[in-house]
């Protein structure tokens, strides 16, 4: 027989009696976990869930509005970018924006919509940094679905305490100021929810947010509505003179030159990933990502060259 459950209104909450038999008590609430068809709850009023996330969010953007790196982009470059980061510095607010509702970017899956992930040795080695299973194939190891590579990186950087991302928030452009020597130098990003900065042409002045930072690492890919974005933005702002635009598919060329590539281009931005492959002109490399996993640490170790020098 189910227990009796009596629910007493109070002013500022309403709580359940549980009848003792079956309640268990958690937090000081007699929660009771019935799966024979009668679950209950702890009460709660529907301004506690506001005020939950209302408080938490609008803090963390009021706090990482000066950040001391921001990671454009949680694609296979930039988590591996902030999880090379955020673990060797603690001590620095590292910031993710991504304008996708859900970030990972083309690290979901292998290639043509299939599911494994192709990782070329040595890179390899960062798997196992972060324990994720491969099959080994010799030069070359198969992560049984690129879900596990990406869900594992992204629950390891976000339960880090010094890293905050920003999703469904879209950077839409550079703060590029002169330093004390008249060069230009990226000083940080310009941000927007990614439903408005997509929707600038159908209204107009929704003006953006901004996030200061001496180190913004940019790792925005070469596909989808915002790809290369600040290589491309670097060409309107007058300073790179053209794209290199992305060259035809080629692994053996594409993964070195990537990770080797992966640089400050203009003082303080650092360019890493697919984006990369858009700003130099280099080859793509297809459905092989161990390119991306060492740009985006290539990426970290020159953003601790420029805090440490
Ligand atoms: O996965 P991507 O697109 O980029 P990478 O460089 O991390 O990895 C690239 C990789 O997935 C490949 O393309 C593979 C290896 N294929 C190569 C080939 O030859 O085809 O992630 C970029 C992320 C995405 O999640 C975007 O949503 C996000 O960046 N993004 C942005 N986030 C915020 N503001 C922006 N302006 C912006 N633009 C892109």
């Amino acid at each position: 027989m189910a227990p009796s459950v009596s629910v007493i209104a109070q002013p500022e909450h309403t709580t359940i009696q549980l009848a003792k038999s079956n309640a268990n008590s958690q937090n000081g609430q007699d929660v009771l976990e019935d799966y024979t068809g009668n679950y209950q709850f702890a009460h709660i009023e529907e301004a506690q869930v506001s005020r939950a996330m209302i408080k938490r969010y609008f803090n963390t953007m009021y706090e990482r509005a000066v950040s001391d790196v921001v990671i454009i982009g949680a694609g296979s470059a930039g988590l591996s970018c902030a999880y090379h980061l955020g673990k060797t510095r603690p001590d620095l607010k590292i910031t993710i924006i991504e304008a996708n509702v859900a970030p990972g970017g083309g690290a979901w899956l292998g290639g043509q919509l299939m599911t494994p992930m192709v990782v070329r040795k040595p890179a390899n080695r960062f798997l196992d940094e972060l324990n994720v299973p491969y099959e080994d194939e010799g030069p070359f190891v198969v992560v049984k679905h690129a879900a596990l590579f990406t869900s594992t990186i992204l629950s390891k950087v976000l339960a880090m305490p010094n890293i905050v991302m920003m999703n469904a928030t879209a950077v839409e452009d550079l703060i590029i100021r002169e330093d004390f020597q008249g060069k230009q130098r990226v000083a940080g990003v310009v941000t927007n929810w990614t439903l408005v900065a997509l929707n600038h042409d159908t209204q107009s002045c929704m003006d953006p947010n901004v996030i200061t930072a001496p180190v913004i690492v940019t790792a925005t890919g070469h596909d989808g509505p915002m790809g290369a974005f600040s290589a491309k933005r670097m060409v309107s702002a007058g300073l790179l003179k053209e794209l290199g635009n992305m060259r035809g598919l080629d692994m053996n060329r594409s993964e070195p030159a990537i990770v080797n590539g992966t640089r400050e281009v203009i003082p303080g931005l650092i360019m890493a990933g697919m984006e990369l492959s858009e700003h130099d002109g280099a080859n793509r490399m297809g459905p092989t990502f161990g390119g991306m996993m060492g740009s985006g640490i290539k990426a970290a170790v020159e953003a601790l060259r420029i805090f440490e020098s």
